[in-house]
């Protein structure tokens, strides 16, 4: 465990922090970023977000009167500080493992943490509801604060929320954490205007005096107010002269201040907390605060893995097969391969370059690779667009994040029926970033939707053969989902073959009891076909590659000759791939006893991916037992 500072150690819910003078505070701070970088370094998780809202997290808890007043991280990914002092010092070294912490805020963890968030630009629409809930509880003393980053800010939600929020008259103070950043550098028009509102000197200065003015004059009884209102009315008028953006919508803008300027930030907020009405502190923070390295490559030190906090080394991540490549780089390299044959290929990604390795392409091909911002219905509604001039969109989304555009799924793209390829990565249990995460139910939400083809790769050859298939002929939209992490073949540049629609593949010839696999785990049927050789249980093992349209003969082909099936799937039980099977076997009036393995109707907690898969119930063990037991009830029934 890392030995908290001084003033850290006594530090265990935001009343402590409130008998520190500000020369303790600003200790406090040093101490508390000291605290994240021996604990990140040590245990892994988010690093950078963390350190530039150090400064910010002390202020907050100081100023406002935590946990009454409701405090909103957006995706929670720089929370860590706000952990720390808020009585969870001495268990962060669980964060985000097995049991321990979550890696983001979480109303069951503290009273605390009032909004579980994890996908990001949320918070302001979190923050509204509460503050809306406020006012009509008569709680008109209570405050509601969403800090929120630069790059949540670029989502559609959190302009949704601001347009509610400039007419509800509610105690909403939204913090714009402006670090120019998101895990990539920050995109769009959104990012210049917040440049040039942030260095734009003589209007700024005008604007720091008269709301410092008005912050004064605000606490000052009935008449100060009045003159605050008048002069609120003229700055409003000055405002929209230079068109601000926030204004406009009516909330008030403060700042731009610097976030890391602590006794300003006190100030500052403690003025703001006495303006009612919904308003926007404008902060500039650099990201990686503190850590030299990590101010100069963002990216990289967004969440780095462990690390030399000393030397800066970042320790390499140790494979079970040393030479297989992630699935996200066979993506990214393919992807330019089938780019530089066909030209139609577009590429989109809603802000995750290096996250989804499209960063290769927006680097070889950059009028034809986008990054979009965290905007992922604008991806998918984009693409579609795209799709209907003749091009082939390439949209590459986390599996997880996609449920963020399921509308445009459905209504842009599959009515249509465009020729849009979704490649969802992180599908499957994703590990240590826990429940919001999981790209779970992509297969249960993607086969109930008509013109769709969902295919899953097994390893990096079938991914590559499944991304060729998809550009070589207009098929409608397709998506091919893989998971996060390792392949399992080390040589997998492979001459790409086009694959028939619908196609499965045998893998082991059986005569006991036949699997059905779908995707990456069927590297778990292999691992329980050579387990179980020794017990004599003959597996036969096929590879579905398609949840739709399912491989129909072969499915014949199997009820005919087995009556023990055993499904395999990283993803929810509930009317996945298994659920498709049981279904075809209705249909057709097949017969069969049929174990499903996946995910149950259950949130399933953060950890490694292996831990995830054993408590699941879905590794090779558990299929071996699942086999056994199988022949065992058929022959006991015998
Ligand atoms: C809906 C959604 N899409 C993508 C992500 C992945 N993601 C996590 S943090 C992040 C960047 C956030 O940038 P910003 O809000 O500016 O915060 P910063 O990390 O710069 O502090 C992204 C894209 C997410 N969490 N949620």
């Amino acid at each position: 465990m890392i030995i908290p500072g001084k003033y850290l150690s006594e530090i265990n819910n935001s009343s402590d922090l409130k008998k520190l003078n500000e020369k303790e505070l600003i200790a406090l701070s040093q101490e508390l970023r000291q605290f994240l970088i021996d604990n990140v370094s040590v245990y892994g998780g988010h690093f950078s977000a963390n350190l530039g809202v150090v400064e910010l997290t002390v202020a907050l808890h100081y100023v406002f009167n935590t946990p009454e007043d409701q405090l909103v991280w957006d995706v929670g990914h720089q929370a860590y500080g706000h952990k720390i002092l808020t009585g969870r010092r001495d268990s962060f070294h669980t964060n985000r493992i097995y049991g321990g912490l979550s890696g983001f805020p979480k109303r069951s963890e503290s009273i605390y943490d009032t909004f579980g968030v994890g996908h990001s630009s949320t918070s302001i629409s979190a923050a509204l509801g509460m503050a809306v809930a406020s006012k009509y509880k008569n709680q008109n003393d209570k405050n509601h604060i969403a800090v929120i980053g630069d790059g949540a800010l670029t989502a559609g939600m959190a302009f949704e929320a601001m347009n509610h929020a400039g007419v509800s008259n509610t105690n909403l103070l939204i913090i714009l954490n402006d670090n120019c950043m998101a895990i990539d550098p920050n995109v769009g028009a959104l990012k210049e205007y917040l440049t040039n509102i942030t260095t734009s000197q003589a209007y700024n200065k005008m604007k720091d005096d008269m709301w410092k003015l008005m912050g004064k004059l605000g606490k000052m009884g009935p008449v100060a107010q009045s003159i605050a209102s008048k002069l609120e009315g003229g700055l409003k008028s000055t405002l929209l002269k230079h068109s601000n953006l926030f204004e406009s919508l009516n909330l008030r803008y403060f700042g731009p201040v610097d976030g890391h300027d602590l006794p300003n930030l006190l100030s500052v907020l403690s003025d703001l907390k006495n303006i009612p009405g919904p308003k926007i502190l404008h902060c500039i923070t650099t990201k990686g605060k503190g850590f030299p390295l990590a101010e100069q490559n963002q990216t990289l030190w967004h969440a780095p893995g462990l690390f030399d906090k000393v030397t800066g080394v970042i320790r390499k991540k140790e494979f079970t097969s040393p030479q297989a490549p992630k699935y996200q780089d066979v993506f990214g390299h393919t992807l330019v391969e089938l780019a530089k044959a066909n030209l139609k290929i577009m590429g989109i990604t809603p802000a995750m370059p290096s996250g989804s390795s499209m960063n290769i392409m927006m680097e070889q091909m950059p009028n034809r690779a986008f990054d979009v911002g965290i905007a992922e219905q604008h991806a998918v509604t984009f693409s579609a667009g795209l799709a209907t001039q003749g091009l082939i969109p390439f949209c590459n989304i986390y599996s997880s994040f996609m449920q963020r555009a399921y509308d445009q799924l459905i209504h842009d793209v599959a009515i249509q029926k465009l020729h849009v390829v979704f490649c969802l990565d992180r599908a499957g249990v994703a590990g240590a970033d826990g429940p919001t995460h999981h790209g779970v139910y992509d297969l249960a939400y993607m086969r109930c939707i008509p013109n769709m083809i969902v295919s899953a790769p097994m390893d990096e050859e079938e991914l590559r053969n499944l991304m060729f298939t998809a550009q070589a002929k207009n098929h409608g939209p397709f998506v091919i989902r893989y998971p996060r992490g390792q392949g399992v073949m080390p040589v997998w540049r492979t001459k790409m073959i086009e694959i028939p629609i619908g196609k499965g593949r045998i893998i082991q010839e059986g005569s006991d009891i036949a699997i059905l696999s779908i995707g990456h785990p069927g590297n778990m049927v292999k691992e329980a076909c050579l387990l179980l050789k020794e017990e004599e249980i003959e597996l036969a093992h096929y590879d579905m590659r398609f949840v739709k349209p399912l491989d129909e003969p072969m499915l014949h082909a199997v009820f005919q000759k087995f009556d023990k099936i055993i499904t395999v799937e990283d993803g929810c039980l509930q009317g996945g791939f298994g659920s498709a099977i049981l279904e075809f076997m209705a249909d057709h009036q097949y017969a069969a006893r049929i174990v499903r393995l996946g995910i149950p109707d259950k949130v399933v907690e953060h950890g490694e991916q292996s831990e995830l898969y054993k408590e699941c119930g879905y590794d090779a063990n558990a299929i071996v037992e699942t086999a056994k037991s199988l022949v065992e009830i058929v022959l006991k029934k015998i």
